[in-house]
């Protein structure tokens, strides 16, 4: 066998394999001397960045705003307040001229009843002169005691000041009764319970005469005249009262 073929075919691997080192050494790729191999697979995604800073808005046009979302469930009840101060009085209802109304009829009807009353008392026992009423108690009693009699029944001694009350007296009385006369504090000077002057006066013949200089009080006798005698007496006790 002729060794030239072998000898060709070393001289050019040989010849390659010195350009091939040449060329390495001189970086030159590697696919000028072979076939290109395949690409690769791509490698496994990398980690997460870091978040990096917040944008600048946007240049654009900002969109309308919606229209309102649904009515949400109500909430749940809130702790109670404080309570408010009190406001001012309101006016009178309407009732008011209706209750004026019915006052109005019951003090006429009591004074209705009243006045039937009085026109008993005064056919029975009692006399009535203008706005006075006359009433005696039938006891008798001192003066002092009269007086606080009277004045229990919110009433005070019978003072005739003129002839029309003095007749009604004696006509209530039919016997000797005090008058609420006296000259207690000015002897000879007549007042009546009040302290006022008594100007009318009905005295008997003789009378006034402060016997014993004791008579500081006035009766009035059975015939309608008046005498003076101690206040310490006992006599009949006649009131009289405002009507
Ligand atoms: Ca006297
Ligand atoms: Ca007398």
């Amino acid at each position: 066998m002729s060794l030239f073929p072998f000898l060709l075919l070393l001289s050019i691997i040989t010849s390659c394999a010195s350009t091939v080192t040449k060329e390495v050494e001189n970086t030159c790729p590697t696919i000028a001397c072979g076939c290109p191999g395949l690409n690769g697979f791509p490698g496994k995604d990398g980690h997460d960045g870091t978040k990096g800073e917040k944008g600048e808005p946007g240049v654009g046009l900002r969109g309308l705003q919606g229209p309102p979302g649904k009515l949400g469930p109500p909430g749940p009840p809130g702790i109670p307040g404080s309570k408010g101060a009190m406001g001012p009085k309101g006016d009178s209802g309407e009732n008011a001229e209706c209750d004026t109304s019915m006052a109005d009829l019951e003090i006429a009807a009591l004074r209705s009843e009243l006045n039937r009353i009085k026109k008993w008392l005064s056919f029975s026992i009692g006399e009535e002169v203008g706005k006075k009423f006359f009433l005696s108690s039938g006891k008798k009693m001192s003066f002092d005691e009269v007086k606080a009699h009277c004045a229990n029944f919110q009433a005070s001694v019978a003072t005739p000041k003129n002839a029309e009350e003095n007749r009604a007296i004696q006509n209530v009385a039919k016997d000797v009764a005090f008058l609420g006369i006296t000259d207690e504090k000015q002897e000879g000077h007549f007042v009546d319970t009040t302290e006022t002057e008594q100007h009318y006066t009905n005295w008997n013949t003789g009378e006034p005469n402060n016997v014993d200089s004791v008579e500081h009080c006035v009766v009035i006798l059975s015939n309608g005249k008046w005498n003076d005698i101690p206040c310490s007496n006992p006599f009949l006790a006649v009131c009289e009262f405002s009507v």
